[in-house]
Parts: structure tokens; C-alpha cells; sequence
């Protein structure tokens, strides 16, 4: 996988640069948004999500790609508080591997979660779509959610009943869509931001994230479903290679402020 053990094969994350020369450039991500980092911003506007209360009746395609588990979004949900309107694409996760448990991206001072959630989203005052956005310096907007096993969390559970039509690289699903808002923590008015890049190749430094400040739980059912259901090999490899610990090491901060509302 992208992210070999150790790091050793051709793949792996510290090669990465090799073919995609922005992966060994500058203000990358995930970094660990440290205190002593931070700079207060009291004009940093709660986040608005639109239209993130999809209907039972519309579908969204589940997916694995070999690197993650992906939800396609309507671009009709959108956000805003940021500069420009950012129109969702998709969501995806990044966890841990059942033993390690601990797999978020990002980390608090120090701190890594037991695994995150991104929505991407898209620049749609400017670009038509992700493919066009994805490597402009304001193409991209990533909402991110640190996960911690604690309580059962329902809103999880709408796509966790299906992973297991996705075991396998390149499988898909239609499953019913839900209350997206339900994914989120409840304070959208704390959070970090800070400007970085696509944490897979070609790592774009494309992304204006915000990580929010409270995480949400998920059970540790929950977890090891996420964490033990996905193969990162197709259906007919005859070696079953699971899908985890699929986050990036950690970056330079560069020079960046983190901004915190
Ligand atoms: C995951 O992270 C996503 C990528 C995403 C990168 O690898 O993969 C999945 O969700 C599984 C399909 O999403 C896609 O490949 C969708 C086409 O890349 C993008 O979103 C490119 C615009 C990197 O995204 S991240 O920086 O938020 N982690
Ligand atoms: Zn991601």
C-alpha cells in the first residue's frame, strides 16, 4: 500500500516526493497543531454547513480505493465562514490498525486520535469542479474530525452497516444518504486553521483546513468495524492485504501559524 510498513518498499510514504514532487515540498500536511503555535483569530467565523440534512431517498456511493473508504457528496451541500463558498465532493477516513488503535493524521500536542474524518470540499465561487480546484492555491477546503473510541455513536452507523459491500479495492455501493450534520461535533465555532496540502499524492498544498477542537466518539465496535472490514487489494488478488493504519507521518510546520478561533 501507499503507506508499506515501514516504509521500506517503493511505495511507501517516504517516497512519495520521488514521483510526485510536491509531497517533499512545502506547507504540507497533517502537522501536530501544537499550543505554543497557536494565534488567537476573534474574526474567525463559526462554520455554516447548507444542506448537509440529505434525504433517505437520494443515494451516495460508498467506495474503497485501496487507500481509504470514501462517501461521494452532492456539491449542493456546501460551507461557509471561510473566504469563498466550498462545495462538498466527498468524505473519507483515515484510522488506525486494530492493534495500534491510534490512527488520526492530525495530532494535539502530541495527541493522536484514534482516527479522522475529512470532508473535502471544492472552491465553487471560482472553479467548476474538484479535478480543476485540486491543485490551486484556493481550490480546496477539508473540514477535519478527530475520532475517539468512547460512546456508540449512531451517526456512524449509517454507512458502518454497509463497509462490508466495499471489503475489497474498487467495490462500491449505493447506500441511502442521511443528516450529514450528524457526523460532526456539536461546537462548528472551535476550531483550528491553517493552510496545508492533500495528505495523499500529489500532495497539492491546495487545502484551507479546519481541524474542530472537540472530537467526537465513536464505540470500539465502531472502531474495529473501520478498522478490520477493508482490504486495500482487489477481490480477486489471491493475498488479502488489509486497509489501515492509512495516515501520513506527521509534517514541518514551515514557518505556519495556526490560527484558533
Ligand atoms: C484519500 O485522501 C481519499 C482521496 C483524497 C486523499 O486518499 O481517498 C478516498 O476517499 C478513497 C476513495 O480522495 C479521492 O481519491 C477521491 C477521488 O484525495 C482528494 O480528495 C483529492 C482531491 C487526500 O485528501 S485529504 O488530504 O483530505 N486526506
Ligand atoms: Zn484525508
Amino acid at each position: 500500500s501507499l503507506y508499506t510498513a515501514l516504509c521500506t518498499g517503493p511505495d511507501g510514504v517516504h517516497y512519495w516526493h520521488k514521483q510526485y514532487p510536491y509531497c517533499g515540498g512545502v506547507f504540507q500536511s497533517p502537522i501536530d497543531l501544537q499550543t505554543q503555535l497557536l494565534k488567537y483569530d476573534p474574526t474567525m467565523a463559526p462554520i455554516g454547513v447548507w444542506n448537509y440534512n440529505l434525504s433517505g431517498q437520494e443515494q451516495l456511493t460508498l467506495g474503497n480505493n485501496g487507500h481509504a473508504v470514501k462517501l461521494s457528496l452532492p456539491a449542493r451541500m456546501y460551507i461557509s465562514g471561510l473566504p469563498h463558498r466550498y462545495s462538498a465532493a466527498q468524505l473519507h477516513f483515515h484510522w488506525g490498525s486494530p492493534t495500534l488503535a491510534a490512527g488520526s493524521e492530525h495530532t494535539v500536542n502530541g495527541k493522536r486520535f484514534a482516527a479522522e474524518m475529512h470532508i473535502v470540499h471544492f472552491n465553487s465561487d471560482k472553479y467548476a469542479n474538484i479535478s480543476v480546484a485540486a491543485d490551486k492555491s484556493d481550490g480546496l477546503a477539508v473540514l477535519a474530525v478527530l475520532i475517539e473510541v468512547g460512546e456508540f455513536n449512531p451517526a456512524f452507523d449509517h454507512f458502518l452497516k454497509f463497509i462490508n459491500g466495499v471489503k475489497y479495492k474498487d467495490q462500491r455501493v449505493q447506500i441511502p444518504a442521511f443528516n450529514v450534520r450528524s457526523l460532526l461535533p456539536a461546537r462548528l465555532d472551535e476550531y483550528y486553521r491553517y493552510d496545508g496540502s492533500l495528505t495523499t499524492p500529489p500532495c497539492y498544498p491546495s487545502v484551507l483546513w479546519t481541524v474542530f477542537r472537540s472530537p467526537v466518539t465513536m464505540s470500539h465496535r465502531q472502531f474495529s468495524m473501520l478498522s478490520t472490514a477493508l482490504y486495500s487489494s482487489s477481490a480477486q488478488e489471491s493475498a488479502s492485504m488489509p486497509l489501515n493504519g492509512n495516515y501520513r507521518t506527521l509534517q514541518k510546520p514551515d514557518q505556519r501559524t495556526i490560527l484558533v478561533s
